[in-house]
């Protein structure tokens, strides 16, 4: 069957135009669009191959995230709703870069190789920001998954949560909940609802906050949210989809360059929100009366929602163990106060969702978020019918069960298929509702050192090569003792390069105790890659 089966496959409106190699990377493929046809219409064959070697549904994302306008992406999302198996990466590059000639012969050897039966029924699901070149990027994933004979379920425009949050319901029967968007928002806007209960305001916690949605396909799901919560949250929406996508605006931006995005109004210490252009990052930040301006990014999100579920695994008599999984990125402000104050277990793993995802499985809870604002907390299965039956338990006291019935709740807040802007902004807010903390109190938990990130261009940015989860350089050969020797003039400083796995760059980070020193820090150490 094979080899017939992969007759006529090569289609010559998106045959290969450039000679330039593609990687699928931390975020799947991302460069400019007008070079991407090609890719998508083969990732639209794979994602079918994908769907019957796991014999289930499989998602396609296509997305450039923060990236500008001009590039695009697409991601795959495996059957349980998680980022693609590795091996399947390579496998990923190899097709996209393969020559036309040989796109049959490639196929066959992958169905081959992988043991897959041609005749399981295949069924993908796809998703796509705002983009202006994603319609285009649509068409040719449907002129791949047609030519393989797979079924299509269009989202059309969707978070990329979203797109996950249905693979993930469509393959477990609905068990998670419904496979539709009505299905998410109805889930975590009833959930929020309940436990907030009527009190709508609490202590310093008012219920109002405004939302840069980055200018892209969060702000639709924002509106729905608004929709859904009017009588419980009062969310403001800027950068609603009519101005530049993540061009100054949007999570990224705001959390590297520490500054306000462009058109939210500079109301003092109001708590505002940041997401970034495809909605699965998300930070805080607000202007104080001096007009200083506060970010509360990934690691203060972390925090606070780690400390959350401590405080109510100890009060509800739970014995469950919790940990916290960052990277590099994270401030070493916050992972001491994680390892010292809250005393909850810390990993760090390389930059990418995937890494810190795998690491956290490792806990009964593992709470995971880049600085950047990505991440979310996820449960083992034991661990959940752990919380399901503990709220049940007859023998609890009055504060073990009201603890107990929270942390059920609070669960299924929580969209645990991947970082979601939406659902940990939900978890946040929750979080400090219930604390009656406005945006300072919650800040007031630790200090930030000072930071700062630049990105330099290289000729090869694969020349950095690193270890000990890219702390450290193993080449070029003496840079690691140069980064050394600099840090060792700065109090509590750190810093450490890498190469973008997702951009033609080298990215420097930097920290220390001197906010006017910070900057030299990271200039120095980026000196010695240009
Ligand atoms: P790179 O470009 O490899 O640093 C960036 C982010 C990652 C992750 C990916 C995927 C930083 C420093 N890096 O990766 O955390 O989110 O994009 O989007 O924020
Ligand atoms: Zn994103």
């Amino acid at each position: 069957m094979e080899s017939s089966y992969f007759n006529n496959i090569v289609n010559s409106e998106y045959s290969r135009k450039n000679d330039g190699r593609i990687e699928y990377g931390t975020a799947g493929f991302r460069t400019k669009s007008d070079i991407l046809e090609h890719v998508l219409y083969r990732m639209g064959l794979l994602a079918v191959l994908r769907s019957k070697a796991k014999k289930a549904a499989i998602g396609l994302m296509i997305t450039a995230s923060h990236n500008l306008e001009p590039d695009n992406g697409i991601k795959l999302v495996d059957s349980a709703g998680e980022m693609l198996e590795v091996s399947w990466e390579m496998i990923a590059t190899n097709l996209a870069n393969v020559l036309d000639s040989d796109l049959t012969s490639m196929l066959a050897h992958i169905s081959t190789k992988e043991n897959i039966d041609l005749s399981i029924p295949a069924t993908v699901i796809i998703g796509r920001d705002t983009r202006k070149s994603s319609p285009i990027l649509l068409k040719a994933v449907l002129a791949g998954i047609k030519a393989l004979n797979g079924n299509v379920t269009d989202l059309g425009l969707v978070t990329t949560p979203q797109l996950h949050y249905v693979v993930v319901c469509t393959n477990t029967d609905g068990a998670y909940g419904n496979p539709t968007l009505q299905g998410y928002y109805s889930k975590l806007a009833a959930v929020f609802k309940s436990i907030r209960g009527t009190e709508i305001n609490n202590g310093k916690y008012i219920s109002r906050l405004q939302l840069d949605a980055a200018n892209g396909v969060g702000a639709i799901a924002v509106r729905e949210f608004q929709r859904y919560l009017k009588d419980v949250l009062d969310i403001k929406l800027f950068n609603d989809g009519s101005g530049d996508l993540n061009y100054m605006c949007g999570a990224d931006y705001v959390k590297v360059q520490q500054t306000l995005p462009l058109n939210i109004p500079s109301e003092k210490s109001v708590r505002c929100v940041s997401i970034d252009g495809d909605a699965d990052r998300v930070v805080y930040f607000y202007i104080d009366g001096n007009n200083k301006f506060h970010l509360l990014d990934g690691d203060r999100i972390a925090t606070l929602v780690a400390a959350y579920f401590k405080e109510l695994l100890e009060t509800s008599g739970l014995s469950l163990q919790l940990g916290l999984v960052q990277t590099a990125y994270a401030n070493g402000g916050s992972t001491d106060y994680i390892s010292n104050v809250l005393k909850v277990p810390v990993a760090c793993v390389p930059t990418g969702v995937k890494h810190l995802h795998k690491k956290a499985l490792e806990f009964d809870i593992g709470v995971y978020f880049e600085a950047n604002g990505h991440g979310t907390v996820i449960f083992k299965d034991t661990a959940k019918d752990a919380i399901k039956n503990h709220a049940k338990n007859e023998i609890l006291s009055t504060t073990q069960r009201v603890a107990s019935s929270k942390l059920k709740d609070v669960t299924d807040l929580i969209n645990e298929t991947v970082g979601d802007a939406l659902s940990d902004m939900l978890l946040v807010e929750t979080i400090l509702h219930t604390k009656g903390w406005d945006v300072i109190e919650w800040e007031r938990s630790y200090n930030d050192l000072p930071n700062r990130q630049l990105k330099v261009r290289v000729k090869d940015r694969n020349i950095i090569t690193t270890t000990n989860a890219e702390r450290h350089c193993l080449t070029p050969v003496c840079l690691q003792e140069e980064i050394d020797k600099i840090v060792s003039k700065y109090s509590r400083g750190r810093s450490f390069v890498r190469p973008s796995g997702t951009e033609d760059i080298i990215r420097v980070y930097a920290e220390c105790e001197s906010s006017s020193d910070v900057n030299r820090l990271a200039v120095e150490v980026a000196s010695l890659v240009y």
